[in-house]
């Protein structure tokens, strides 16, 4: 796969070189190259952004130096070899970005992505580029960064851990929380390792039992447990035909019961006060 990225911020992107995506770069399942947007720039500041249209707060990149860059990039990734592109621009208005959305880009073979600063692009640059490619304006949560480059480090690292190979069979994301069909969107419970015994706290029993049916309820319902506690939208977003008799003695437990109403029939909801940690 190669990943182009274009940035006034060419260092934020530093991390690129370590860890599981610089593994991935050496062994050549990744091919990385960041671009800093102010080498299409000609002005003597290297002006990159200007006052928005309409008035109002902030400056707004202007479309000049990113048509250009993304000109460029994209001839000499097609002289390269590369193919069908797609390009990804952080956004906190864009689409969430998802597990979902993360295979979809692991298995495109040419990203090119493009973080902001200031007030974000000129929308003719999406409107423009999304006629030769697919463009994903996405987001990485509800809060607000100063920029899009955290959200290409994010990006990257979630769609390169995808990548064949990359991961190696003992930690394969077949069971990753929010993959179709992982312990049905639960959230994950808590994980143990050596000692046995840390300042007086030891391990759950049932994990030393060697029973693996029943370390397999004590996973399942701890995993209820936090998923209510942290996001109870996932249960209630359960098709309950994913629930056994046990999954529901352990939901009633912490105040869910199944809507005869629900659609589709039978999905989880909370009575008013339940057992949050
Ligand atoms: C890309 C510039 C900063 C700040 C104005 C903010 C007003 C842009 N999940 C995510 N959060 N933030 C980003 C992100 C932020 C970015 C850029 C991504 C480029 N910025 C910026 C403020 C504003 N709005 C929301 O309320 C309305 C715009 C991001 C991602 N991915």
């Amino acid at each position: 796969m190669r990943l182009d990225v274009v940035t006034i911020f060419p260092e934020y992107l530093e991390p690129l070189n370590v860890s599981l995506v610089g593994k991935a770069r050496a062994r050549g399942q990744l091919d990385v190259h960041v671009h800093d947007l102010r080498g299409w720039t000609y002005d003597r500041h290297n002006t990159v952004d200007d006052t928005p249209y309409g008035g109002g707060p902030g400056m707004v990149m202007k479309t000049g130096p990113w048509g250009d860059a993304l000109d460029t990039v994209l001839a000499d990734g097609y002289e390269a070899g590369a193919r069908s592109p797609a390009l990804i621009v952080p956004t906190p208005s864009g689409r969430p970005f998802t597990q979902e959305l993360a295979v979809e880009l692991s298995e495109r073979p040419w990203l090119l992505f493009a973080p902001a600063r200031y007030e974000g692009i000129d929308r003719r640059v999406m409107d423009e580029y999304a006629t030769r490619m697919p463009v994903h304006e996405v987001s990485i949560g509800d809060y607000v960064l100063a920029g899009g480059e955290a959200a290409v480090l994010v990006v990257t690292e979630a769609v390169a851990r995808l990548l064949p190979g990359v991961l190696g069979n003992a930690e394969s994301h077949r069971d990753d929380s929010f993959a179709p069909g992982a312990m049905a969107g639960l959230l994950e419970g808590p994980v143990y390792t050596k000692p046995p015994v840390w300042r007086g706290r030891d391990i759950p029993e049932t994990l030393l039992s060697g029973h693996h049916g029943r370390i397999a309820r004590w996973r399942r319902d701890e995993a209820l447990r936090r998923t209510t506690a942290h996001r109870p939208d996932l249960v209630e977003r359960c098709d309950p035909e994913a629930f056994d008799k046990k999954d529901r003695e352990m939901l009633s437990i912490l105040g869910w019961e199944p809507d005869p109403e629900g659609e589709p029939y039978g999905r989880f909801w909370r009575r008013a006060d339940g057992m949050e940690e």
